[in-house]
């Protein structure tokens, strides 16, 4: 049975409980506690030496680290990835999207926010995420107005990927409410079969 190394409060890890449970692959979720410096010991470094959750460990025990490759290996042969050439590069867009012009705006601001209390002494970095998170949204809500999901029109993984920091966006203070198509996707989303939610 695979292994789950993560924290279902974190967005990144939170995708891969999300997928597991669209697809009900069986698997062992163990809780890391990062506030507590679990990933920064000798012994989680033998399973990820970035010292980063997610991690998956297989049968065999490989392991796989960074959540978009973990749903990339989970989502192979399924609905959820599609085999067409080009429509995978989209849903690779999208993901490499996701790591590079919102996770860093959208997770930082809620890790700031929910995680650390919102310090005075990291007030200006919190601001200072607000613009290049509301970029991103408007760049989803844009895609969004237009298809039912970001590739194609069915759900994949780059749903996955975009919908775990985006549905808890108010966390790090982005009013998602300002976003109509977005706030649709979103219920579309959690309207799936088999839909797991953050706070289950
Ligand atoms: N690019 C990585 C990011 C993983 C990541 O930043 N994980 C955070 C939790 S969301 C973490 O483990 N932080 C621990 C630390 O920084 O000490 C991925 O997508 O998996």
């Amino acid at each position: 049975m695979y292994k789950v190394y993560g924290d279902i409060q974190s967005g990144n890890c939170y995708k891969i409980k999300l997928l597991m449970s669209y697809l009900e692959i069986e698997h062992e979720w163990l809780h890391i506690d990062i506030l507590a410096g679990e990933t920064h010991s000798d012994e989680f470094k033998k399973l990820n030496p970035n010292m980063r959750i997610p991690v998956l460990v297989l049968d065999d025990g490989s392991k796989l680290t960074e959540s978009n490759a973990i749903l990339n290996y989970l989502a192979e042969g399924t609905a959820l990835l599609p085999a067409d050439r080009f429509l995978r590069a989209q849903v690779l867009q999208w993901q490499f999207f996701e790591q590079y012009s919102h996770e860093p705006f959208i997770a930082t601001a809620r890790y700031i926010n929910k995680y650390l209390g919102l310090p005075a002494e990291r007030l200006a970095e919190y601001e200072g995420k607000q613009a290049g998170g509301h970029k991103a949204l408007l760049l989803m809500e844009q895609q969004l107005d237009k298809a039912d999901f970001l590739v194609g029109d069915v759900l994949t993984i780059a749903d996955i990927s975009l919908y775990a920091y985006t549905h808890v966006a108010h966390e790090g203070g982005f009013d998602i409410e300002a976003y109509a198509a977005i706030g649709k996707w979103i219920k579309r989303i959690e309207q799936q079969a088999n839909y797991f939610a953050m706070n289950s």
